[in-house]
């Protein structure tokens, strides 16, 4: 395990006050003057939720300011890019959660499916919207990132591939077999993807996706050597708060 705690956050899917919210409460859980933590985002920043420029934004900013902290691409991000190059897929992206991202960079897409004109130019204009620093992070994204007995990756892996052959699209995509297969892994995976309302935790797998855009509740995992300790941010009643309690899980 590196000296540091490790602290990775589950799919934030354009909630950036709940990621606000988080970033303050693993600020706060770590002590002044100590190590800094290493954060490791799983991805899925986009889409969905309100604000996916503002998670971007923030996102760059701290790649900015923390060299050392890690980013994976989620199927999200990896639609999104494929609109750029390809009008078409906007509206399968749009189905899911990708009509909000447009907007919040001020392109609203045709309603129409048929409308291919329209399409083409909201390709063009989503292009033209998007910063530059925005699309060279999206475009340094990794699959997967691993730190002593813990692989990171966005969705999961295929149980029967070696770990140092798995797929990009396995690693980003992948549900079952992998959810429920019954066998330990040569490390264990830590993932977001597939929402639970409950963080997920055993030997094998640490699941950290609790749906934010729709529970208002934003997952991390502190793993520190051999513990594991969830930490959360909840919106509730229109404001922000925090979880005052942290629910210990025996590793
Ligand atoms: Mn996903």
């Amino acid at each position: 395990m590196d000296d540091r705690a490790v602290f990775a956050v589950g799919d934030i899917h354009g909630c950036n006050d709940l990621l606000t919210a988080l970033l303050d409460t693993i600020a706060e859980a770590s002590p002044p003057g100590g190590r800094r933590p290493l954060l490791i985002f799983l991805g899925d920043y986009v889409d969905r939720g309100p604000d996916s420029k503002g998670v971007i934004e923030r996102l760059t900013r701290i790649r900015a300011d923390q060299p050392e902290a890690r980013f994976l691409c989620g199927n999200h991000e990896e639609t999104m890019l494929r609109f750029l190059s390809d009008f078409d897929s906007g509206l399968a992206w749009t189905s899911y959660g990708g009509r909000e991202t447009m907007l919040s960079y001020g392109v609203t897409p045709p309603r129409d499916k048929d409308d291919l004109e329209g399409w083409r130019r909201a390709q063009q204009a989503f292009k033209a919207a998007i910063p530059d620093t925005h699309l060279k992070f999206l475009w340094g994204l990794e699959d997967r990132v691993e730190v002593g007995d813990y692989l990171f990756a966005h969705a999961g892996v295929r149980p029967d591939r070696p770990l140092n052959a798995q797929t990009a699209h396995d690693l980003r995509w992948i549900r079952e077999p992998f959810l429920s297969h019954g066998r330990r892994l040569a490390k264990v995976i830590v993932h977001g993807h597939t929402p639970e309302t409950e963080p997920f935790s055993d030997e094998r797998r640490i699941g950290v996706d609790t749906w934010a855009y729709r529970t208002g509740v934003l997952t991390a995992v502190e793993l520190d050597g051999e513990s594991r300790r969830f930490i959360q941010a909840r919106r509730g009643g229109g404001s922000i708060g925090v979880a005052d309690t942290f629910a210990e899980i025996d590793a």
